[in-house]
């Protein structure tokens, strides 16, 4: 018995090459069938004398595993080839049909506004969906007896305490907590989900989604907030758009105003959608109360700021006329397909 019979044995087996199946196993009779070489190298074995035992036996041992390591090895590989050959076979067979996804009509008007208030310098900010009290109601000046604070109206998590925390009713409380924790100037978009113990009807959903804006420096005017708004629905409705202001109330801004653009789709002649005024009204807005900057720590003397805030499934509406709230919740495909800018090109 040679040692080197076991090297060179080694060596071919380790550069052994098979392309089928049938190759294998010739290589296995080859190597390890009965009259195989290493087969016939363990019959010599047995008729070594005992010194060379111990040099021979380990080398002997590790070939047999060599080898079958290496014959597994070819057969798997064959195998998988095998298989993918199998699968891949009719080349011209068409490719699975990619489910494509589109964009809620909510999610692509929120980008729509944000893009523009990002353009005018705007910081983007978000806030939790569960809020306290002292976040949506308190530092925003609305009084102990407002209706909003009654179980009736608002989800309460936690009622009882001082600061229940509760379902943020808007989305001010985000630009609360810009107001506690941004340097100034502040100017801030909130867009987010909110929550209202409403029945669902066409008209009212216990969540819909809006979006506020706040801006907040020395000598900010009311004027300020008729030029910005101005911008914004041009930039949002088109170049031609007009918008009026009306009186209104919150308790978080004095004064107050509803903001309404001229209809772009009669043009102020009167129509359904305007319901004959030539106005859509998509926004509430006014200068912040004092009292709500000083609950946050703002020197109401020195600083000055205007806020707004809209309803998002309300501009959807007015831009694509869907006027059932349901559909922006039901997820039914056959609405959302209606959206499918994705597939655009
Ligand atoms: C509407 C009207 C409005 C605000 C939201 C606001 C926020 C802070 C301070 C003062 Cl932190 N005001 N937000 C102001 C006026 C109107 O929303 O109709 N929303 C759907």
């Amino acid at each position: 018995m040679k040692r080197e019979d076991i090297e060179r044995l080694i060596g071919e087996l380790n550069t052994l090459k098979c392309n089928s199946l049938k190759m294998v196993e010739e290589a296995r009779i080859k190597y390890l069938g009965k009259k195989g070489e290493i087969t016939a190298l363990f019959e010599e074995f047995r008729n070594v004398d005992k010194d060379s035992k111990r040099e021979f036996g380990k080398p002997l041992n590790e070939l047999k595993q060599v080898a079958i390591a290496k014959i597994e090895e070819l057969k798997a590989a064959l195998d998988e080839a095998g298989a993918a050959l199998e699968a891949s076979e009719d080349l011209t067979m068409p490719g699975d049909e990619l489910e494509l996804g589109s964009r809620h009509p909510v999610s692509i008007v929120r980008e729509e506004i944000v893009n523009i208030f990002r353009k005018f310098g705007y910081d983007v900010a978000e806030g939790p969906e569960i809020e306290d009290d002292h976040h949506v109601f308190e530092a925003l000046n609305f009084p102990a007896n407002h209706p909003a604070r009654d179980m009736q109206d608002t989800f309460f998590i936690s009622a009882g305490h001082l600061n229940p925390l509760l379902l943020r009713t808007h989305t001010s409380c985000v630009q609360v907590r810009a107001m506690e924790t941004m340097p100034l100037p502040i100017r801030v978009v909130c867009p987010g989900r909110v929550f209202r113990n409403e029945a669902i009807s066409a008209r009212a959903h216990c969540i819909f989604h809006q979006i506020e804006g706040l801006y907040i420096d020395e000598n900010v005017t009311f004027a300020d907030l008729k030029q910005a708004i101005l911008l914004f629905a041009r930039e949002m409705f088109g170049p031609q758009t007009q918008i009026r202001m009306r009186p209104s109330y919150f308790p978080f801004t004095e004064p107050s105003a509803e903001v309404d653009v001229s209809c772009n789709i009669c043009h102020g002649k009167g129509c359904n959608i305007c319901k004959g005024t030539g106005w859509l009204e998509i926004m509430g807005c006014g200068m912040v109360d004092p009292n709500v900057l000083e609950a946050s720590g703002i020197d109401s003397k020195k600083y000055s700021g205007f806020a707004f805030g809209m309803g998002l499934e309300r501009i959807a509406m007015l831009k694509w006329q869907v006027n059932d709230l349901r559909h922006y919740f039901e997820n039914d495909l056959r609405f959302l397909r209606e959206f499918n800018t994705s597939l655009e090109v």
